[in-house]
């Protein structure tokens, strides 16, 4: 047992953090989360909530306090059914963890990466001549950060193309409920099963293409790596953490750069910053928001006392927003060092596809970065309400094209 005697009361918060208000517009709540202290806890959901870079950052280092195990979502799935079979990666800590997450970190590895390359530059500028084509003005959330990830993306797993239209639903779905039961979930439910039914089926070896992602995470169950009835559950990690992501990541920077046209020079002017930008822009949107974890005893974090089996959200965009530890952490800055951002996690559970985002990413905006001097929202920018995401439902633009 710890035993503590706190100088201050724990802060606690009245606010929803997965209401309409808060999705719509998150800064001015992590700000006042920031500012109430390293924990506080929010009410509404008998839960706490950490919102600096210092105690996230450390929290999700210290997988053995903070599991994962018991879900990474407001329900625990020790006290309640999860509604999918759990994630053999996110929800899951070591040891069981630790075999999946190798075998991906193989398959999603640079080095496989590499030979995806040349066609997926091939892709994107295609991509971009047919938007070019079609006059200049578009949508670069449906027409280019949708788009782009849709055409690569289903094709490196090797999934089929019946049901592809499929994989944003259901992920938007997924990472709904991760959130409390609200009426965003409520709103994904009449499709689950068909969804749900749709996904697994691409998940099988007889459905995969023979060179892809997922037929390489078969292999490894062949070589006994993993076992067989653990193959199509990996194969499901990937279409649920590989497509929304991709996409709000790509709509991140698009945005960054579309609200702020001198980075677009620099950019320009020097190439070689694809990839800086994309991790800057990572920082600053943190298109995955939140997760929770669980804790696997009593904790003491700043003079609070977290009892052991209580769900802390760790809000992952408030720490990327931390002035304590970001100099002016609102400005998309290229001149900025962005690594430490906890936008792909940190730790054990760090994103494994982190190397196809990037490299996604990179592609998109080195194709643009030749083909297109400026761009500008011109119109309504609108957001996508997700319990999880920070994501976008239409940026509208124009560019004027490299003559
Ligand atoms: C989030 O199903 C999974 O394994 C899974 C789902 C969602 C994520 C990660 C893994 C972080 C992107």
């Amino acid at each position: 047992m710890t035993t503590v005697t706190s100088a201050e009361p724990t802060p606690v918060s009245g606010a929803d953090p997965f209401s309409a208000e808060i999705l719509e517009d998150p800064l001015p709540f992590q700000i006042a989360l920031r500012a109430a202290g390293p924990v506080v806890y929010l009410e509404r959901y008998d839960v706490y909530a950490m919102g600096r870079y210092q105690e996230v950052h450390a929290a999700l280092t210290d997988w053995q306090t903070f599991q994962s195990a018991a879900g990474v979502g407001l329900s625990n799935f020790r006290k309640e059914k999860p509604w999918r079979t759990p994630s053999l990666l996110l929800e899951a800590d070591p040891p069981h963890h630790d075999a999946p997450r190798a075998v991906l970190t193989k398959v999603l590895g640079p080095r496989e990466l590499r030979g995806l390359a040349a066609a997926w530059a091939a892709d994107a500028e295609s991509l971009v001549n047919e938007l070019l084509s079609a006059g200049n003005e578009f949508d670069a959330v449906t027409d280019l950060a949708a788009a782009f990830p849709l055409r690569v993306f289903p094709d490196a797993v090797g999934i089929p193309q019946e049901g592809r239209e499929n994989l944003l639903p259901y992920g938007d779905h997924a990472f709904n409920t991760f959130g409390p039961p609200n009426e965003l979930v409520a709103k994904g439910e009449p499709r689950i099963a068909e969804l749900m039914a749709s996904i697994s089926g691409m998940c099988g070896r007889d459905a995969l293409t023979p060179d892809g992602f997922g037929a390489q995470i078969w292999a490894a169950a062949d070589r006994g790596d993993i076992t067989h009835s653990q193959a199509p559950l990996i194969v499901r990690s990937l279409l649920t953490a590989g497509v929304d992501t991709t996409v709000n990541g790509i709509a991140a920077v698009l945005f960054a750069f579309a609200s702020h046209p001198e980075q677009w020079t620099r950019l320009r002017s020097d190439p070689s910053l694809v990839r800086i930008a994309f991790d800057e822009a990572v920082r600053l949107e943190s298109p995955v928001q939140t997760f929770f974890r669980t804790t696997t005893r009593d904790i003491e974090i700043g003079g609070t006392l977290i009892p052991e089996g209580k769900k802390i959200l760790m809000f992952l965009g408030s720490a990327n927003r931390d002035p304590l530890r970001w100099e002016n952490p609102n400005d998309f800055d290229l001149t900025r060092d962005p690594s430490g951002h906890v936008g792909f996690g940190f730790g054990i559970h760090q994103c494994v596809g982190q190397h196809v985002a990037r490299m996604e990413a990179a592609t998109v905006l080195g194709v643009l970065a030749k083909r297109v001097e400026s761009f500008e929202l011109i119109g309504k920018t609108r957001r996508h309400h997700n319990n999880t995401l920070r994501a976008w439902e239409s940026l509208p633009v124009r560019v004027k094209p490299v003559s």
